[in-house]
This record gives structure tokens, C-alpha cells and sequence, in this order.
């Protein structure tokens, strides 16, 4: 193995860019045969918790719930997803979504398979009913322009009703798309890069940023994408919504 003390990784304390030449693994109980780096979490002061799977055909990944909400999205491969008594195939671009309070199982893996998760534990709403449990395909949902620049274009994969208090989304930016202001919210991010490369700005700081590569971004991180390459650029990111700003 090549030693380096090189690594474009950083860990802030309102963000974190990590990449894979950092991973450690982790033993996370019930899900088994497998390589589950932890790549966000509340160690760093997150609220949220993002997982990278990667499961070979003997993998189970099996759990309750309880109170923390996981949205497992397929990356390649693929495998059998049942919750509670329901049972559906997922390839490449799907997922499913398990509320809080349902038990789960993942088996019957190809060789190759990725999963990124994102968990969080789940704020009630009064006056709604939990949100149900969802499968899904990223192919199937609609990418409109991002507020109307045709080179940016947003999926968002979780229904927007707010019994929801997380949001899943799709980000693809065509090469030089870039968002159209420096980003100032309230609002968590957690984020996988899918595909190509560009530039991510992080509180005033500048990082490349390519495919494999995960990003935390604390709530009032200040945050600017612009993208760079042949191929679009494409992340799956996370977002917490809904509730009120305690
Ligand atoms: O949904 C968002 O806040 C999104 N526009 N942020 C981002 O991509 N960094
Ligand atoms: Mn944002």
C-alpha cells in the first residue's frame, strides 16, 4: 500500500469534506459481512448521520428503527429491501425510506453493491400521522430547473408534506453550472458525490471536490457549488425541514 500523509480531507467545526483514502471501518451490530464507514455524525457535532455500505453477496444489513428514521439509496448493485411485511427489489438510483418505529432487512446483495444512508432521529408533528414507508426510483422523478437556471437540476425523492422532517434530493449541474448565490441557512446538510468534479466553497474556504467525496455542512455553513469537468456533476445531499427553529 502506497504511505501518505497527504489528503484532501477536513474536519471543522461547522463542516467536513472526507474522502476515501481517510475511511476506517466500523462494526455496526445486525449489519453483517460487510464495510460500513461512518462517514457524519453527531461526534462532530452533526445532527444527522450519514453511512457508506459497501456489501458483498452475504451482507444482511437488518435493524429496528426505533427512533431514528434511514433512508438507504442504492449507489450500484443491487439487493432485496423488505420493511416490516413489504419486500421490493432495488438497483442502481433506488431507495427506501423506513420511518421511525419499522424493522428492516437488506439481503440478497450483487457482489458490487453501495448503499449511502442517512439517519435522523424523528421530531413528531402534532396534528400529523408518521410518515409512511416509501421505495422509491431516482429515474423516475422529475428534475426541474433550479430556480430556473436549465443548467441545475433538482430531484427531490421524499415527498414535500410536513409530516416529513428530512428531505432527500438529487443535485445535477451541467459542466460550469453553479449555484446562483452563496447559501446562508438554517438548514443541515449531509452530502455524497455521485458523479464528476468542481469546486465546493465552505465558510470562505475552497475545496475540490470529485465523486466519492462527502461533505458536512452545519447549519449557517456558508456554501457555493460551481461545477467543473466533462460530465455533469451530481449529489445526493440531505436536509432537515419542517420544524420549528427551536
Ligand atoms: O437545498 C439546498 O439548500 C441546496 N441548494 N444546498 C446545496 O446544494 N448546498
Ligand atoms: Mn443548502
Amino acid at each position: 500500500m502506497e504511505i501518505s500523509a497527504m489528503t484532501r480531507s477536513v474536519v471543522k467545526r461547522n463542516h467536513a469534506v472526507i474522502c476515501p483514502d481517510g475511511y476506517v471501518n466500523s462494526v455496526v451490530p445486525g449489519w453483517t459481512n460487510c464495510r460500513v464507514n461512518v462517514l457524519i455524525n453527531e461526534q462532530m457535532g452533526a445532527r444527522l448521520g450519514q453511512t457508506l455500505i459497501t456489501a458483498t453477496a452475504d451482507t444482511v444489513i437488518a435493524g429496528d428503527t426505533d427512533t431514528a428514521q434511514i433512508f438507504f439509496y442504492i449507489i450500484s448493485g443491487s439487493c432485496i429491501a423488505k420493511v416490516d411485511t413489504a419486500l421490493q427489489t432495488l438497483g442502481s438510483g433506488q431507495f427506501v425510506y423506513v420511518p421511525a418505529g419499522h424493522s428492516y432487512s437488506l439481503e440478497q446483495f450483487s457482489a458490487d453493491t453501495q448503499i449511502v444512508t442517512f439517519h435522523k432521529v424523528y421530531e413528531p408533528l402534532k396534528g400529523h400521522t408518521a410518515p409512511p414507508v416509501i421505495f422509491g426510483d431516482a429515474a423516475k422523478v422529475e428534475g426541474p430547473a433550479f430556480l430556473g437556471d436549465p443548467a441545475l437540476r433538482l430531484q427531490v425523492l421524499l415527498p414535500e408534506d410536513l409530516s416529513f422532517d428530512m428531505a432527500v434530493n438529487i443535485f445535477t449541474y451541467d459542466p460550469g453550472g453553479h449555484l446562483p448565490f452563496v447559501e446562508t441557512h438554517i438548514m443541515e446538510h449531509g452530502l455524497l458525490y455521485l458523479q464528476g468534479q468542481g469546486v465546493y466553497m465552505l465558510d470562505h474556504e475552497w475545496y475540490p471536490i470529485k465523486k466519492g467525496d462527502t461533505i458536512w455542512m452545519a447549519p449557517y455553513c456558508q456554501q457555493w457549488f460551481t461545477a467543473m469537468g466533462k460530465e455533469p456533476a451530481v449529489y445526493i445531499y440531505y436536509k432537515n425541514v419542517n420544524r420549528f427553529p427551536t
